[in-house]
């Protein structure tokens, strides 16, 4: 049996950063919306996922008063280090660029507060709600299918519906396949991604480039520490037992060189494989993309958290102009604003996968590919021009006048 549903100008599916954003903007804007999440309360608020936000991004979040969780448990961050065979040098971003920094803050804290300020204003989300279909999206009335958490179908109509459901969502499966691009490109990278219940050992990001595949080094809090071991693409995490890692992670960071790693429990370890992807346009009628649902972005240079936001707030307001003041310019050119932040934000992550990472393989072009590699650290070392290119891309987020 079909129920009835229920109605709302804005369904937004998926209570991540971008559609948690999503939804306490509109709803501060007045307008009625509601969040469906496929996931619990208590899965969302634990999903260990990004911890890098760009200045940007703390800007539009303390803009709408969204900061108050990070301004009082995030840290700042501007530097990086580099460890290769050529020796190590350090990067005080900070002082590079634009001057700007990294606020080191969990994707799941900032999660939990995006939910508690929308949940305080009245918002309305629905957990354990998962889409399975977005319909009539080429009409006013547009119509999202979801199973309901006792497993029956209902139907949500809505105005328009924004898609932050992700890279599998049902958003972007309910695009008819004439209407969109999609780009695609998988970079034959993967990594090991670990979180270690060990305090940070550098205070700095750390990037091992080595013959044996990278190894990356991001503080998450005084106790936690992601790091990241590149692996051939049929490893299996179970194949990874804690001594192993950190044998492994001690050798690509050096640590013989330059002091030894905090260690302890690996709390949890993933495999990721660097793939990143663009749909185009983001709008398809009354349906929007936002956040990884309109674009997937390798997780090299800690992009797609800050990407979300900027883009969620963007159709905030593209939404409030043409819902409260029958404005619909904004809605107009969404896609085209986020597509321009989105390939600049594309282009500087595959940069940085060029810049981590050595061929397998010991032929002519795996020679030539692991030459360039060096020789990109060795620009990124001496010259201050490339520095400044460099910082301006690692900390902003998209195209330069986002900021
Ligand atoms: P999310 O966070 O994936 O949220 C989507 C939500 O939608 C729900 N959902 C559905 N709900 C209803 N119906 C359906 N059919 C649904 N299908 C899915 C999901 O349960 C989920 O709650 O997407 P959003 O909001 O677009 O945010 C994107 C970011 O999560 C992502 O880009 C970042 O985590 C990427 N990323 C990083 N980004 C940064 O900016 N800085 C970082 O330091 C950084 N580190 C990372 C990362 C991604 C990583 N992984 C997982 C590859 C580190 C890693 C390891």
């Amino acid at each position: 049996m079909t129920t009835s549903g229920d109605t709302a100008d804005v369904v937004i599916l998926g209570a991540g950063p971008a559609g948690l954003l999503l939804g306490n903007l509109l709803q501060r804007g007045g307008v009625d919306c509601v969040v469906l999440e496929r996931g619990s309360r208590e899965h969302i608020q634990t999903r260990a996922r990004a911890g890098f936000l760009a200045a940007h991004t703390v800007r539009i979040l303390r803009r709408h008063g969204l900061a108050d969780g990070l301004d009082r448990h995030g840290h700042d961050h501007s530097t990086c280090e580099f460890r290769s065979d050529d020796g190590r040098f350090r990067l005080d971003y900070s002082r590079l660029g634009r001057g700007e920094r990294h606020t080191v803050y969990p994707q799941q804290a900032l999660v939990t507060d995006l939910l508690a300020h929308y949940l305080d204003a009245g918002g309305r989300v629905r957990f354990t709600t998962e889409a399975l279909e977005v319909r009539d999206t080429d009409t006013d009335r547009p119509t999202v299918t979801v199973r309901t958490p006792d497993g029956r179908p209902a139907h949500w109509r809505a105005r328009y519906v924004a898609g932050c459901d992700g890279r599998h969502g049902a958003a972007r499966r309910s695009l008819p396949a004439d209407a969109v691009r999609r780009h695609h490109l998988d970079h034959g990278v993967s990594w090991l991604g670990l979180l270690a219940e060990a305090p940070p050992s550098l205070d700095a990001v750390g990037y091992g480039v080595h013959g044996r595949g990278f190894a990356g080094h991001m503080a998450r809090t005084s106790t936690v520490t992601r790091y990241y071991l590149q692996c051939p693409r049929d490893t299996r995490a179970d194949d990874w037992p804690d001594d192993r890692i950190w044998a492994e992670l001690a050798l690509r960071l050096r640590t013989d060189a330059y002091g030894p790693l905090h260690q302890g429990r690996i709390s949890h370890r993933g495999v990721v494989h660097l793939e990143s992807d663009v749909v185009e346009p983001l709008r398809h009628g009354t349906l929007f993309l936002a956040g990884d649902a309109a674009s997937l972005i390798s997780p090299s240079a800690a992009k797609g958290a800050n990407l979300a936001v900027l883009e969620a707030e963007l159709l905030a307001e593209a939404l409030l102009d043409d819902l409260a003041h029958g404005d619909p310019a904004g809605l107009d050119t969404y896609s085209a604003r986020c597509l321009d932040h989105i390939w600049r934000a594309q282009e500087f992550s595959h940069w940085m996968i060029g810049l981590l990472h050595g061929s397998p393989g010991t032929d002519g072009e795996a020679r030539f590919r692991d030459s360039l590699r060096r020789s990109r650290i060795s620009a990124l070392r001496d010259s201050r021009a490339q520095q400044d290119w460099f910082a301006e891309h690692y900390v902003g987020v998209g195209a330069v006048r986002a900021a």
